[in-house]
């Protein structure tokens, strides 16, 4: 983009908040504010549900900007951390509802925990009931610095019609779509006014001791020195300034638009928060990676110093291409400089999160790990010629997306996708439709049971066969015994005066281990000895082979008369939810056969807990699903593999 009038490095910013509190919708208004609209949905009231971070290049009043609108559901908070380790300020969209102020409480953790400075953005302030007092001390609970508000709501008739700008000290009334014009401050709403301008400036002073002499003294300050003061302790962490809006009538987007122009850190800045230095070579971190058809794999990136042009050595590839996006379109562009955010084309070697240099080494820099899965589906094709290309298409999935995990069951045979719920898997799964023409089915993952069993047999196997001349023979007899659990296979010869030949010894312990894959109920026998006690054979019919159909036979109804059992896969399960729901989790938990072990403070999670079990994993398939609709979508959960247990009959003997 070029055009900038000011020679200020582009800054970029990311809208955050929970689901659905009008992220896209100011996203689009801000964009539409700077001269470069994005395409609308077709009906913006029923706009999908971002998946994916979506971005805009424009330019405010001269200066270049990167918006960044991030999903708000849980299932795709990854990519939002990703976005919020590259921009230099966010905003937090929230709802005017005292309710939902809890859904803020993960993402306020996260711009505290990163020092990334950040503003409020309180939208659909057209549909505040009640006191915005309400909601400001219901958010305040979860924020960790004071929150200030910026601007006083006025209302006309019920309904918020727009704002008095609390430092200074106008009012303007909201016009759909354009720029609110200035009006009188209503005469009712001067000791509103008052007092949220006294609450402001009590704040700045707590970290300004020139204006606290001023409070005390009443000298009123200059609209000079707040403006000063708010920057500076946004940038550092010390207030978080609330603005109010109506973004689906544009309301608010301009007072925004110019509280981001005047306190958003620039580049050089959030690369000093971020510990990288200020002089090197050019440094660039890829964000977000994206296979995309006719431009080939895109990374998204930022430059956190430096500038480079299309065409250099980045990563140990050519730099194909460096593209943006004013009003959602691609454009290419022949250079990127400090502070951009561009796509830059066919990185092949390099990965989301890693930084490169031209031709050089470049400093590490952190980036935020993808959160463990807490969803899995098993998926096929329709069509088994398409497994191929299907594991050509996952490989670039992976590659987009690092909360994706791909396993091959090794005992079912399945191939699971295990990732952050239902919605985004389906999206996987839309995508593999979508972008590579894949059909696929997706069922519920199968749960790797095993078997073992309980008492000890002798059991004798006898293969006697005559067909023509030559025949077929082999004896043997065998113990099955049970083993400790976690004791495994083991197989045991005490053949003693060669009733069994030494060389057909290892037929029988292959086949008896072989037999052991698939026990009565038709999964892996597991913690079980097999000894070979005795056995007769034929000079001339015996065989390795014969011996293994002798044994086969012996294990098949050895096992069988052994006393079977079914052992089901035992995990240990710590459930993360805000401390109001830690009763829920416990009753989720024993709902689902779970064994509660305890529970506890969340290490660095105030008024969070941590509720640990051990539950079967039979019993996981959809619990992320009900712990989600019973913590408003806070609570999520971790799993490891504990124990097998045997089953009191709730496990399923799998089909024939
Ligand atoms: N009344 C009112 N509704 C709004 C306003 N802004 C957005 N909405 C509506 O709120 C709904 C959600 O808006 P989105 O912009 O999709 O919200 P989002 O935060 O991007 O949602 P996710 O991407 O799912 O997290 C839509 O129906 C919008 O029309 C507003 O200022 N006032
Ligand atoms: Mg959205």
């Amino acid at each position: 983009m070029s055009g900038t009038q000011n020679g200020r490095s582009p800054r970029s910013v990311a809208l955050v908040g929970p689901y659905g509190s009008g992220k896209s919708t100011l996203f689009d208004a801000l964009m539409d504010a700077a001269g470069s609209p994005v395409k609308r949905p077709a009906d913006p009231r029923n706009r999908p549900t971002t998946t994916e971070l979506r971005l805009g290049h424009c330019i405010y009043l001269g200066d270049p900007w990167t918006l960044i609108d991030c999903p708000g559901s849980i299932e795709f908070a990854h990519e939002t951390c990703c976005a919020l380790a590259m921009v230099d300020l966010a905003v937090l969209v929230c709802e005017p509802q005292p309710a939902k102020a809890l859904a803020i409480a993960p993402l306020m953790k996260t711009l505290a925990d990163h020092h990334v400075p950040h503003v409020v953005f309180i939208n659909k302030i057209d549909t505040l009931e009640g006191s915005l007092r309400d909601t400001l001390a219901a958010l305040q609970a979860y924020a960790t610095c004071p929150l200030v508000l910026r601007q006083v709501p006025i209302a006309e008739a019920g309904k918020v019609t727009g704002y008095v700008d609390v430092v200074s000290e106008r009012a303007y009334r909201y016009r759909r779509g354009q720029p609110s014009e200035l009006m009188q401050i209503p005469s009712a709403m001067a000791d509103a006014e008052q007092e949220a301008k006294s609450r402001l400036v009590e704040t700045l002073a707590d970290n300004d001791d020139a204006l606290l002499e001023k409070v005390l003294e009443d000298i009123p300050p200059s609209t000079g020195e707040l403006y000063a003061d708010l920057r500076k302790d946004l940038a550092a962490g010390a207030v978080t300034e609330v603005l109010l809006g109506a973004a689906d009538q544009a309301g608010g987007i301009r007072r925004l638009w110019k509280a981001l122009r005047h306190d958003t850190p620039d580049v050089a800045a959030t690369a000093a928060r971020k510990g990288i230095a200020p002089d090197g070579p050019p440094l660039i971190q890829v964000f977000k990676t994206v296979h995309a058809g006719h431009t080939g794999k895109l990374s998204y990136a930022r430059l956190w110093r430096g500038a480079v042009k299309d065409g250099v050595t980045l990563g140990g590839a050519r730099l194909g291409g460096i593209y943006q996006m004013p009003g959602g379109e691609m454009t290419k562009a022949a250079e990127a400089e400090a502070g951009q955010i561009a796509a830059l084309g066919r990185l092949e070697p390099v990965a989301t999160g890693v930084a490169i240099a031209p031709n050089g080494t470049p400093e590490p820099l952190g980036f935020p790990a993808p959160p463990p899965p807490v969803y899995a589906l098993a998926i096929a094709t329709t069509d088994r010629k398409d497994d191929v290309k299907l594991s050509g298409a996952l490989q670039k999935l992976l590659e987009e997306d690092a909360t994706l995990v791909l396993e091959h069951g090794q005992d079912t045979g399945e191939t699971v996708l295990h990732g952050q719920g239902e919605i985004h898997l389906n999206t996987t799964v839309e995508r593999l439709a979508k972008n590579y023409g894949l059909k696929l089915t997706t069922t519920r993952p199968q749960v790797a049971y095993k078997e073992t069993i309980r008492s000890a047999v002798q059991q004798h196997g006898r293969l006697k066969r005559q067909t023509g001349g030559h025949g077929q023979f082999a004896d043997v007899k065998i113990d099955i015994a049970p083993r400790a659990r976690g004791a495994g296979f083991a197989f045991i010869d005490k053949v003693v005066g060669g009733a069994v030949p030494r060389n057909f010894i290892p037929a029988v312990g292959d086949a008896a281990e072989e037999a052991a894959k698939k026990g009565p109920f038709g999964y892996q026998v597991v913690d079980i000895a097999v000894t070979l006690t005795d056995g007769q054979f034929h000079s001339v019919d015996s065989s390795d082979m014969a011996f293994k159909t002798a044994t086969q036979i012996a294990m098949k109804e050895g096992l069988a008369a052994a006393d079977p059992v079914l052992l089901e896969p035992i995990d240990r399960v710590t459930i993360s939810v805000p401390n109001d729901f830690t009763a829920r989790a416990q009753r989720l938990l024993t709902g689902r056969r779970g064994q509660i072990l305890g529970y506890a403070e969340k290490p660095g999670w105030p008024g969070w807990d941590d509720v640990e079990a051990l539950v079967p994993e039979a019993e996981l398939h959809d619990l992320i699903i009900e712990l989600r609709s019973q913590t408003m979508g806070l609570g999520t959960y971790r799993r490891s593999f504990d124990h097998l247990a045997e089953s009191r009959g709730e496990a399923k003997p799998r089909a024939a």
